[in-house]
């Protein structure tokens, strides 16, 4: 690399470094059928410590995605049997967003016509094989998963509370909207737990803000390892969680929750200089409301119970 002065060297090869490690954990596919340019692609790649997948074609390319669910981008080629690179990027893009995966075209006989109708199909990006640099194709790579990267950290931030890690009150309700109507429609169970912490106001009062966040997280902590990977934990207010669940068993959700509410009564909070215990209380709903909005509003009624009863249980 040309580079003007020692200092100037030193940034870009901290830079580099630091890519390359997390290009370690970057899954890329390549879509190729040339046997010479999956190994051009596939040696460049892997320089670059990128983890690489092969594809011969547009349908093991869909098939590998599907497997793969984690592949950061794809790289196609566009001359290919069965199926070409224009109709396998609208194929992914069907799919896979732009906020999941980037995709960069790559064909032989590259002109700007063929860069532009990739674009269109839904590419971030398109090399022309025949003059690509080994640096270009780098450069464009990295460029396609660095925005990529970032769209994903935004997103992140968008949907999740920073305190806790759980998901948020306008992911809740978006994404909550979306799966009651899945679940009326596939006639599928669904499940709303209104759960609050008892006398949080007391744990502020007593210990001090700090010591009630520790124990806002190790409750979040209890919350979502309890829970499946496929229920809804989120944080919707102060120190108020709601959990959705579809498809749950009433048997199974009776002894997960109260499961829930005896490991947070029984867990000690370290705070630092002591430990100590909190209760929640929870307004459990199955299944019963028109409308999210409806379910969410019977769960609180039914904390509202558990709450006027003496706290710490669960009214359902
Ligand atoms: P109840 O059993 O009736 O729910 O009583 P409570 O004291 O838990 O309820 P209340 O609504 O009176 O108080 C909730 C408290 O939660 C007040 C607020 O200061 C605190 N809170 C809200 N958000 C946060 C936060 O992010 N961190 C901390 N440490 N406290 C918070
Ligand atoms: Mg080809
Ligand atoms: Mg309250
Ligand atoms: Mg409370
Ligand atoms: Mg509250």
């Amino acid at each position: 690399y040309a580079l003007k002065d020692d200092s100037q060297s030193i940034n870009y090869i901290v830079t580099m470094l630091k890519r390359l490690k997390k290009n370690i954990n970057t899954k890329v596919m390549v879509v190729e059928d040339s046997l010479f340019f999956k190994k051009v692609l596939k040696d460049l790649l892997e320089i670059h410590h990128y983890t690489v997948f092969i594809a011969n074609n547009g349908q093991e390319a869909l098939k590998l995605l599907d497997e793969n669910p984690d592949i950061k981008m794809v790289i196609t080629d566009y001359h290919m049997p069965l199926m070409d690179g224009f109709t396998l990027t609208q194929k992914i893009r069907e799919q896979y967003g732009k906020d999941r995966l980037a995709i960069i075209g790559i064909s032989s006989e590259g002109d700007n016509v063929m860069g532009a109708r990739f674009i269109k199909s839904g590419a971030n990006d398109f090399i022309i094989k025949q003059t690509f640099l080994t640096e270009e194709f780098y450069c464009r790579v990295t460029q396609n998963i660095e925005t990529l990267e970032h769209i994903q950290m935004v997103r992140e931030a968008a949907i999740k509370d920073f305190l806790t890690g759980l998901y948020n009150r306008r992911y809740f309700f978006d994404m909550g909207k979306k799966l009651f109507a899945s679940s009326r429609r596939d006639n599928l169970s669904i499940l709303c737990c209104m759960i609050d912490i008892d006398h949080f106001k007391k744990v502020n009062d007593t210990y001090g803000h700090d010591a009630g966040d520790i124990v806002l997280k190790e409750v979040s902590l209890i919350l979502k390892n309890r829970m499946r990977e496929t229920d809804i934990v989120a944080r919707i207010g102060g120190e108020e969680f709601c959990i959705l669940a579809v498809n749950m068993d009433q048997k199974e959700a009776a002894n997960i929750f109260d499961d829930l509410r005896k490991k947070i009564e029984q867990n000690q909070v370290d705070i630092g200089n002591k430990q100590i215990k909190v209760t929640i209380s929870m307004g459990l709903n199955i299944n019963s409301g028109n409308s999210l909005d409806e379910m969410v509003n019977r769960a609180d009624t039914f904390l509202f119970q558990a709450k006027k009863q003496g706290r710490n249980q669960i009214v359902s």
